[in-house]
């Protein structure tokens, strides 16, 4: 499942450059017995089967030699992924992700062996997988020297807490579409006024919620306020 992502582009160049090592492991081997077991049905009975401890105990033990590193359970009850949680990760110098499977797993994997959950959004995905690759998808494209200064980081959707402005490129006009005109104007100023109100206008209309944490000045805030009077 990971081959695919992780073989192309920007995480592949990141892996090859040597900024970032990504390792891949098997639960199964670390399963029980000949048949190398991870699951078991739930006491108390019920619906699907769940993780047990002993092969995730084995799994993280192998690969952790400090206590230091955190160790995430990807699961759709731990705390919602976001840029934020992103940058919190990506301080780290390695971490752990754990991937979540069937019904769920052994309680005792999150009392005792996680030291954090995450969840990357309010559905239900058949695995962790998906969201483990989300996650160091979003975290190895922030480490130093992964982004040409082309991509950089710091004009992304959300780095800001805005959503990002309306961008055009060639041709001028498309079956009579026109590129607005001030982005051809060459003012620089003018060019950056506009991208600020578009972002924020944008932000207003799709996702008002963003607005209350979004880095905004004194003068953008009570523009804002005034809209609403
Ligand atoms: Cl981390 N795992 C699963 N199975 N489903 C999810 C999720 C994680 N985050 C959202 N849905």
């Amino acid at each position: 499942m990971f081959s695919g992502p992780f073989d192309e582009s920007i995480i592949k160049r990141a892996i090859d450059n040597g900024l970032v090592e990504i390792a891949i492991h098997n639960l199964r081997d670390h399963g029980l017995g000949k048949h190398r077991v991870v699951d078991d049905y739930p006491h108390g009975g019920g619906a699907g089967m769940v993780l047990m401890a002993e092969p995730l105990f084995a799994a993280v033990e192998a690969i952790k030699n400090d206590s230091e590193i955190p160790v995430i359970l990807l699961t759709p009850q731990g705390r919602l992924f976001n840029q934020q949680v992103a940058e919190e990760l990506a301080s780290h110098s390695r971490f752990v992700l754990i991937c979540g499977h069937y019904e769920g797993v052994d309680e005792r994997v999150r009392e005792h062996l996680v030291t954090d959950e995450i969840s990357i959004g309010d559905y239900v995905l058949t695995g962790g997988e998906l969201a483990a690759m989300v996650v160091i998808d979003t975290v190895v494209r922030q480490l130093p020297g992964v982004l040409g200064s082309d991509e950089s980081v710091k004009e992304d959707s959300h780095s800001n807490g805005l959503l990002e402005y309306p961008q055009y490129t060639r041709p001028q006009d498309f079956r009579g579409w026109e590129v607005p005109p001030v982005l051809l104007s060459g003012h620089h100023a003018e060019i950056a006024k506009w991208r600020r109100e578009q972002a924020i206008l944008r932000t207003l209309k799709r996702r008002p919620d963003l607005l209350e944490k979004a880095e905004l000045t004194n003068k953008e805030r009570q523009m804002l306020e005034k809209m609403f009077e």
